[in-house]
């Protein structure tokens, strides 16, 4: 049978199990990326780890979330990301050269390599076919320490792309047309794999948009071949050493095929509160625009940016629309200054912002009350953007732009005749010096760390049998983002669990702390795809810090439901979703934990003899790894 290119990569990189979708496998880690806000915590679990230096081919440590630094707590952290990273062997991309996928993507990501990172949209290096993935912290300390990744083999679906772009739909646009086909759930268990004729005309920024935005369909990950547009990519970027050249076989078989025809694309946007709530920017012409923001992992790179400029050249943007650009990394600014590019922005007024996600975490940027801000980003879950009425649109550079200068949605009709599309200059200026490159030795580095660094606690063994209450009901679809909200003063407080603990669920619930305070302990009831999102492992740390002893869901996102096994959290699935209407806040339920098979189902009774039903789909280990009270314990019973 003809292998595609994610079947490729996953054969050359099989430590152990069977390419079935669905069964377990085992894969070898080449390189990782973490940032400041999930890293400090893979980092400490790592030095817990207590080998001497990493033991990948390449990990990179970027900080470019926690960058607003105010009082000492990330200043702290980033000064202990530096040592930590010198001592142990990992390159360090110190706070504003730029967002971690931007720069990976720049200067380190490689075909036919796997990446794993603590970050969601790891999946960006997709772009030019890294088998990129985003992964909980714990994850990737054990992939920093060699160890394998392990994920359920995942159904390749192709991504048949035929046609060109035309007129202003954008990168953007393909992945807000899939999001409004398949769904915030409809990758789960899925790597999208670009193909067909459509696939050459697509430049690698377009490809890495579409790559990055893949994780909103909850997708293991997405990835495009690697072909002249990538070589020239690559030759830009002064690394085309680096490249190397891999495509489907010309017979290669998918699981599941998808069609888009880009000539037919058109300027799309999602609207609040959900990537998938597409529809087209024409369908919206009337609504005032209060906010734009360029920028953030997604569409932050020298063609998205130079897109703007060109738009901006001699013009203003709108008296009552703010717009605010961020740029991926400082070579996309020292690109678009080498061409006088900086300057129609500035004249256009507007805010030039430093290389990092920024507004994108609610790091400031924040909308007016009940505000409508069209963003280039990724996410526009309720609240994200630190207006909790916030209204957020997501969007194209092109249609971003656009937006700002009319101060108000319009049809892209109206919008004159689009520009050629940005292609890559021959050559790029390198900005490969500011990366801290560690020694080969890092013994004799000492490591700082801040009063902000708590070591976590110890978590106990999972009881035989447990009685507790449901303590909070949640819809579908419920994001990480309501389990632990981002913004500056949360983030801080990343590698403090106690402290941060605090917030699990504010946004959603402000009085679930002192219930569960109040009881000890107790589990939480969902809907479909529940934890979708970041991969933040906090928004599993936090819950087992505070007494979450399950989750008993409809169905659950993929990144945390490993966070949750690797934190000790049991992930139970209704087996009849009609259960969810039957059960109510404050219900007492009996869970005989002992009795729980692995991938069979189990009954827990409620507190009138009530059966619910519950199955999961754990493996063996995994369900030792939660009786243990998480992979740490796991690891440490097995040393002993
Ligand atoms: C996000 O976009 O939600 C984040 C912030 O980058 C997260 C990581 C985090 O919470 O630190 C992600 O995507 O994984
Ligand atoms: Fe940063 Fe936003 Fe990208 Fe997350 S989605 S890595 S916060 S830019």
């Amino acid at each position: 049978m003809g292998q595609n290119i994610t079947r490729k990569i996953i054969a050359d990189h099989l430590i152990s199990g069977d390419m079935v979708p669905g069964a377990e496998i085992a894969l070898k880690i080449d390189q990782t990326l973490t940032q400041d806000a999930t890293g400090t915590m893979a980092c400490l679990q790592f030095e817990a780890i207590g080998l001497p230096r990493v033991k990948t081919e390449l990990s990179v440590s970027y900080v470019d979330h926690n960058t607003l630094q105010m009082g000492f707590r990330n200043p702290d952290d980033h000064r202990y990301l530096r040592t930590m990273a010198a001592k142990y062997g990992i390159v360090f991309s110190p706070a504003g050269t730029g967002i971690c996928h931007q720069l990976h993507l720049e200067n380190f990501a490689r075909p036919g390599k796997t990446l794993i990172g603590s970050d969601s949209h790891t999946p960006t290096a997709g772009g030019v076919g890294s088998l990129a993935m985003g992964a909980g912290g714990l994850s990737v300390a054990l992939a920093m320490a060699g160890e394998a990744y392990f994920i359920s083999m995942p159904k390749v679906v192709k991504v048949n792309l035929t046609g060109r772009l035309k007129g202003w739909a954008a990168g953007k646009d393909v992945i807000l047309k899939l999001l409004g086909m398949l769904t915030v759930k409809g990758g789960v268990g899925k790597v999208f794999e670009f193909a067909g004729p459509g696939v050459q005309t697509l430049t690698v920024p377009e490809r890495a948009t579409i790559t990055n935005m893949g994780a909103e369909l909850g997708a293991t990950t997405s990835i495009f071949p690697s072909d002249e547009q990538t070589r020239r990519f690559f030759a830009c970027m002064g690394r085309e050493d680096e490249w190397v050249e891999l495509l489907p076989n010309t017979d290669a078989e998918y699981d599941e095929v998808v069609e888009i025809d880009l000539s037919a694309l058109e300027p799309l946007v999602a609207q609040p509160h959900m990537p998938d709530r597409v529809c087209t920017v024409r369908e919206l012409a009337g609504l005032k625009v209060d906010q734009a923001a360029i920028g953030s992992c997604t569409n932050s790179s020298y063609a998205d940016l130079k897109t703007t400029a060109l738009a901006l050249n001699g013009k203003k943007t709108h008296a009552e629309t703010d717009l605010l650009i961020s740029p991926g990394s400082k070579q996309v600014v020292k690109m678009l200054a080498r061409e006088n590019l900086i300057e129609p922005m500035l004249d256009a007024g507007a805010r030039l912002l430093e290389c990092t996600c920024g507004p994108c975490i609610g790091m400031g940027g924040s909308p007016t009350s009940a505000g409508v801000s069209v963003r280039t980003f990724n996410r526009n879950f309720e609240g994200r953007s630190g207006t909790q009425d916030g209204q957020v649109y997501l969007a194209s550079a092109q249609t971003a732009v656009n937006l700002a200068l009319a101060g108000e949605f319009t049809d892209p009709a109206q919008w004159g005749e689009a520009p050629a599309r940005v292609e890559l200059p021959q050559s790029a200026p390198s900005i490969r010096d500011l990366f801290i490159f560690p020694p080969a030795d890092g013994a004799d580095v000492t490591v700082l760390m801040g009063p902000n660094i708590v070591p976590l606690s110890k978590f106990e063994a999972m009881p035989d049998s447990f009685a507790v209450k449901v303590l909070l009901k949640v819809e579908d679809n419920i994001t990480t983002d309501h389990i632990l909200p981002a913004g500056a003063q949360i983030t801080a407080l990343r590698s403090n669990i106690p402290a941060i603990s605090e917030y699990i669920f504010s946004r959603v619930d402000e009085g679930f702390v002192a219930r569960i305070k109040k009881e000890g302990q107790g589990v939480i009831l969902g809907g479909e795809n529940y934890g979708q999102g970041s991969s933040r492992e906090h928004a599993a740390l936090g819950p087992r810090h505070l007494g979450v002893k399950a989750v008993i869901v409809k169905s659950l996102a993929r990144i945390h439901r490993a966070n949750l096994v690797n934190f000790g959290i049991l992930p139970l699935l209704l087996v009849n979703p009609a259960d969810y209407d039957k059960l109510a806040e404050g219900d007492s339920l009996t869970i005989l934990a002992s009795a729980i098979p692995a991938g069979q189902t189990a009954a827990i009774t409620t507190a009138n003899g009530r059966r619910i039903d519950v199955t999961n789909d754990l493996t063996e280990k995994e369900l030792e790894i939660i009786k243990a009270g998480g992979l740490l314990n796991y690891v440490r019973g097995q040393q002993a």
